[in-house]
């Protein structure tokens, strides 16, 4: 579907609440379903990857309500997933695939996993081999890398395993797989990454520890039904963090989002650009939140690379967008991973900006940018993927001409009320 976008000299003003947090909605299915009782949920991302989640789990036999502020899971625990008569299909979402291998991988049952066209060019092999180790067997294309996948599971040994990425999926799997193993399973990270799997084996009534960056489950826990509150998800909200900050004479607030400081990079990175932001933090029983305010000011750029990188993995796209605006170098290093996500991003993001005149060149692990550039109207393409969908749109405010958007149903996975949350800010100078 294509989307013809035109702004006359837009201004953004006023507040939005962004939808709830994509991971941890996804997670908070999950768990809803292994634990025993009823869960919850409240602020859960209506959006078709975690849609994609709530028919797997119903596929295996859980009672999941859908209401209109609520989601209700009954959960059955780890042994009450029956085996689903039909295929498990995770749509677009790599989370869900992942996650779900972990899970699959200790019930004695056999299950068949697929995807779309982009879920089946993504990396299965890195879950399938420790989950293998483990005593899971697990076959699909190309000796298990990709999907469609198939799985028995079993009886699983616990693992002493050092990631070879630094990816809170690929965890997240062995940390749902050592709950189901008898002893004691230990995941060494690279890099810190995202730790909603570990907060939320907590919230449940679990035990899990770390030490430095080892990670330390033991198999055979009960856990129990919750209610949980989603906060808004970051990386919804860095779209417009970045429009206000870029948008001229533009002041917008986002409430109640997620500032866990293993998603929260972009908010460091527009601090280190000049970015003017204030964050005021709400009490929260759960997962770290806060009130972001931003104002369209000067940027100057910025290097980004290291620990960093899977602190903001997914905002990529937009800090992009961010540097063609702002003065002087950014250089993005050491993303490798941003090949392997919904398209090869290292390369949509160059080759879609370079369309509306960006001043951006491709590196091995990443990216270069030169700003303040002024971009020009054209044809662009989200490839499918929703975060250059809403790249590419919130790109078009800073265009006089028209910008034509090729793929923009895919905003639908993470966020589709995008365009009417934008629509609610707009006005003109
Ligand atoms: O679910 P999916 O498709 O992998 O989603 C993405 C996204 O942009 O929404 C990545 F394409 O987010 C991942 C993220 O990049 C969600 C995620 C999680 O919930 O655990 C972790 C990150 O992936 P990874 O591979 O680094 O573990």
């Amino acid at each position: 579907m294509k989307q013809l976008l035109s702004f006359n000299q837009p201004v953004l003003q006023g507040s939005i609440r962004v939808p709830g947090d994509k991971s941890i909605s996804h997670r908070s299915i999950m768990f809803g379903a292994i634990a025993k009782g009823k869960t919850v949920i409240t602020g859960f991302l209506k959006g078709d990857d975690c849609l994609s989640t709530i028919d797997c789990f119903r596929k295996m036999g859980v009672t999941i309500e859908e209401h209109e502020e609520t989601i209700i899971v009954h959960g059955v625990g780890f042994e009450g997933l029956k085996e689903p008569q039909d295929i498990l299909d995770v749509g677009n979402s790599g989370t869900t695939t992942r996650l779900l291998l972990g899970i699959l991988s200790g019930r004695p049952f056999h299950s068949v996993v697929i995807g779309d066209h982009s879920i089946a060019s993504r990396p299965m092999k890195r879950v399938t081999e420790p989950l293998s180790r483990m005593g899971a067997t697990i076959d699909g294309r190309h000796n298990g890398q990709y999907t469609p996948l198939s799985i028995r599971g079993g009886e699983l040994t616990p693992i002493t395993y050092e990631l070879p990425h630094a990816s809170a999926q690929l965890k997240s799997a062995i940390l749902f797989a050592g709950l189901q193993a008898e002893g004691t399973t230990r995941i060494i990270e690279p890099e810190k990454t995202r730790d909603h799997t570990e907060f939320m084996i907590k919230q449940f009534g679990g035990t899990i520890d770390r030490e430095g960056n080892e990670i330390i489950v033991q198999g055979g826990q009960q856990l129990h039904g919750q209610s949980i509150d989603v906060p808004g998800d970051i990386s919804s909200a860095a779209f417009f963090l970045a429009a206000g900050a870029i948008v001229k004479g533009s002041r917008v607030s986002l409430k109640h989002v997620g500032v866990n400081p293993t998603r929260a990079g972009i908010i460091e990175v527009l601090e280190q650009m000049g970015g003017s932001l204030q964050i005021d933090g709400i009490p929260s029983k759960g997962e770290p939140i806060a009130n972001l305010t931003v104002e369209y000011g000067k940027l100057t750029s910025t290097e980004i690379g290291g620990a960093l990188i899977p602190r903001l993995i997914d905002e990529i796209p937009i800090i992009a967008l961010l540097a063609t605006q702002a003065e002087g170098t950014t250089t993005i290093k050491n993303a490798e991973e941003l090949k392997v996500k919904e398209t090869n991003r290292i390369d949509a993001v160059v080759e879609e900006l370079s369309k509306l005149g960006a001043n951006i060149q491709a590196t091995n692990d990443g990216m270069i940018i030169q700003g303040p550039t002024e971009l020009h109207g054209g044809k662009v393409n989200s490839r499918g993927d929703h975060r250059i969908g809403m790249m590419l749109a919130v790109a078009a405010l800073l265009i006089k001409e028209e910008v034509e958007i090729e793929g923009i149903e895919s905003i639908s996975v993470s966020y589709p009320g995008f365009f009417k949350d934008l629509n609610s800010i707009l006005s003109k100078q």
